[in-house]
């Protein structure tokens, strides 16, 4: 749902003009130096994309999902790493604490997240428990007013520079699988954690992940999310529901730019006597790309507003995020295809955006997940119906 029309295109035409004129012009020094510049965070903050999902109430832009989605088709339009690093912030580290955190949780926290003075990490995937994640191990023992963390998390964007993980563990060491998972916000200066090394990636330079290590970590018994055990993994399921989405949707904005890339080398690089966009075989690489951006962004679009009317989104937002990070997998290998050996070579930023974009299929759960909540979801409806 678009609240307003107005409001929303003024913040677009923003983003765009930010992502034109100061993260485009940035993206090989950030790939070079595996650093986001400090003035280009600051205009993030100022812009208020740290809190484009925060509640109003607490101090940030309070977006629709809707609304969220077309500012991210914009803010993708460059490399993936500068949303990385709000896009804990704005997703799946703060909307466990946005659904299910108490109101005194949701003032402590939100207000600094909204503005970007505290990065949220979400903790959820372990060395051991990764795909299969009521598996986890990490434990929280309740010690009279407090608990006690002991555990390790692996693959934590943003660890590194977070002020606040959302972190899912083990309560109930009787209860084996979801039922005994609780999530609690721990402060991150909180004695006993430990940071890993800075993991080295396929791609997204500038943007960080690390093991984050509780040992012995005793937090306040009122950092328990919501205040209720056992909630933590219906608490993580959700927010990767909306997660998905929000991916699906960063998956549209970044493969908008290989595309318009791709095409604008097709017009202009010349083989054979024409431009090699005039070639029917160059042609089919285009139309194919466009079909699938086009198919991509209108699932997006679709799940989105079934969400804001309310409706459970589970399985739109699993194939929002199957189809558009596969997509967006194929349009990067075409654009290389097209690019030819400048697509191979550094210099286009093609062959980067080609390993960026191969952690989409990955994260926030991969497309064989996806495809087992897809069919999951399929066979419980034909069950009920039956
Ligand atoms: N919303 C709310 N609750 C949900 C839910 C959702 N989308 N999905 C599951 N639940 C609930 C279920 O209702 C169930 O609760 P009850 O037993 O009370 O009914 C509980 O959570 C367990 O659900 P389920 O039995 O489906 O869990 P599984 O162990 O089979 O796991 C998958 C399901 C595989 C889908 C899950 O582990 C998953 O998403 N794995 C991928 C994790 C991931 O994406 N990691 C990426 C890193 S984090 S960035």
């Amino acid at each position: 749902m678009i609240r307003d029309t107005e409001t929303l295109s003024l913040l677009l035409d923003s983003v765009r003009r930010f992502v034109r004129e100061r993260l485009v012009p940035a993206e090989h020094a950030v790939s070079d130096n595996d650093q986001i510049p400090a003035d280009i965070v600051a205009e993030m903050k100022a812009l208020g994309l740290f809190g484009m999902t925060i509640p109003e109430a607490h101090g940030g832009l309070g977006l629709t999902i809707e609304e969220e989605v077309n500012v991210v088709f914009e803010l993708c339009q460059t490399s993936p790493a500068f949303r990385s690093l709000l896009g804990t912030t704005v997703g799946i580290g703060s909307q466990g604490l946005v659904m299910d955190g108490t109101p005194t949780q949701k003032s402590a926290w939100l207000p600094r997240m909204a503005t970007g003075e505290v990065i949220a990490s979400f903790c959820l995937t372990e060395p051991d428990s990764g795909s299969d994640a009521a598996s986890l191990r990490t434990r929280a023992v309740r010690d009279g007013d407090h608990y006690v963390i002991n555990g390790t998390k692996r693959y934590i964007t943003n660890a590194p520079y977070a002020g606040v993980f959302t972190v899912m563990a083990r309560t109930d060491l009787s209860v084996p699988g979801a039922a005994g998972i609780s999530a609690f916000l721990v402060d991150a200066t909180t004695p006993g954690i430990v940071l890993g090394k800075i993991d080295q990636k396929m791609g997204h330079k500038g943007s960080h992940t690390c093991d984050v290590i509780f040992d012995n970590c005793r937090v306040p018994a009122d950092s328990l999310l919501g205040g209720v055990e056992g909630q933590g993994f219906r608490t993580a399921m959700k927010v990767l529901d909306k997660g998905r989405l929000h991916i699906a949707a960063v998956c549209v904005g970044v493969a908008t730019r290989i595309l318009a890339d791709a095409l604008a080398y097709a017009m202009e690089r010349r083989q054979f006597g024409q431009a090699i966009g005039e070639f029917q075989l160059v042609q089919a690489m285009l139309a194919d790309s466009q079909t699938d951006l086009y198919a991509a962004r209108s699932m997006v679009l679709d799940a989105a507003q079934k969400r804001d009317a309310g409706q459970s989104i589970a399985l739109e937002a699993a194939c929002a995020k199957m189809f558009a990070s596969e997509a967006c997998g194929r349009i990067a290998d075409r654009a290389v295809q097209i690019f030819g050996g400048a697509g191979y070579v550094a210099d286009s930023g093609i062959e980067r955006f080609y390993r960026d974009v191969r952690l989409f299929r990955i994260y926030e759960g991969t497309t064989q997940i996806q495809q087992l909540v897809i069919a999951k979801h399929m066979l419980r409806e034909c069950r009920a119906q039956a």
